[in-house]
């Protein structure tokens, strides 16, 4: 069997011996080397090239949680079907990032840190749990891993998806009729959702001003989903409280930024969760594996949906 691993940055040897100890049989080349008709591409955020170059047989693996890098290729072969990582230790990680947030902003340690720099000593009255709910805009795999992860401190819960979910706790909200009641609902605003023409600028003023008084908004997702101008605009004017934002529309932010430097917006770069090489190639070798024995793929994208 042929794998053609490609993972820009300094990682890629560490990738080659995992994917060489999980598939010992494999004949594995690393890109730039690349066999021409490889059974299986292993790949992140691939250059043109490798698919003007190389046509998989079998499968294309997506070495990430998002796939909008892969999809938007424009050489990517379109009949051969590309598989993603399911969470592989990301939704833990993600799950960490946000129960952060959400509990800095439920115990306003912003507003306890600017007492702290004004030397003032003031108790605030505590906030009524039951008024602060968090909305998972997006609710896969990973937002279902938030929501498990936030289910023991009792906030009031709710999801928003393209499709019904029905989860204990979670109140499901679908599409766009029912996006108003899920924002007006959310006092902290989680997104997970994948980044796609149809979620593209969903985060505007129009949506993020339905959030209300004193609301936060976490994304983890893709900065394309978040109009900046937007939700800058809220927070200057004091109707959103906070953000916490992992991702932006160009990586790594630019050094002009304004959200560098806003007071109100915690800015980390793109770390919410890392890919995690044994966990990622552990499900890539068990995906590969079916498929080899046959079996129906799992995780396979579907290109229409865009995720
Ligand atoms: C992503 C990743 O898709 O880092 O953002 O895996």
């Amino acid at each position: 069997m042929k794998v053609l691993l490609q993972m820009p940055g300094r990682d890629v040897e560490a990738w080659r011996a995992a994917v060489a100890s999980a598939l010992p049989e494999a004949e594995i080349a690393v890109w730039p080397v690349a066999p021409a008709d490889p059974d299986y591409a292993l790949v992140w955020r691939p250059p043109a090239e490798l698919f003007a170059r190389v046509r998989p047989a079998k499968a294309i693996f997506n070495l990430g949680a998002g796939v909008d890098a892969l999809l938007a290729v424009p050489t990517l072969p379109r009949d051969v079907p590309v598989i993603r990582l399911a969470d592989a230790g990301m939704a833990e990680q993600m799950a960490e990032y946000v129960t952060l947030a959400v509990l800095r902003a439920y115990r306003e340690m912003d507003a306890y840190a600017e007492q702290q720099r004004d030397v003032r000593w003031q108790p605030r009255p505590r906030l009524a749990k039951r008024e602060f709910g968090i909305g998972l805009m997006g609710f896969g795999v990973l937002g279902q891993a938030i929501a498990a992860a936030l289910a023991p401190f009792g906030f009031p819960l709710a999801s928003w998806s393209r499709t019904r979910k029905s989860v204990d706790g979670v109140t499901s909200h679908v599409g766009s009729a029912e996006l108003p009641v899920f924002l007006t609902t959310t006092k902290v605003l989680v997104c997970t959702l994948p980044a796609t023409p149809a979620t593209t600028g969903i985060l505007d003023r129009g949506a993020l001003s339905q959030l209300p008084q004193g609301a936060h908004v976490v994304n983890i997702a893709r900065g394309d989903l978040v109009v900046d101008a937007d939700l800058i605009a809220l927070l200057d004017s004091g109707h959103l409280a906070g953000a916490t934002l992992d991702v932006f529309a160009t990586e790594p932010l630019p050094v002009d930024h304004a959200f560098w430097h806003h007071p109100r917006v915690a800015v980390t770069p793109h770390v919410s969760a890392v890919t995690l090489i044994r966990e990622s190639v552990a499900q890539v070798a068990a995906g590969i594996r079916r498929i080899e024995k046959g079996e129906p793929a799992v995780g396979v994208v579907d290109r229409h949906r865009g995720y």
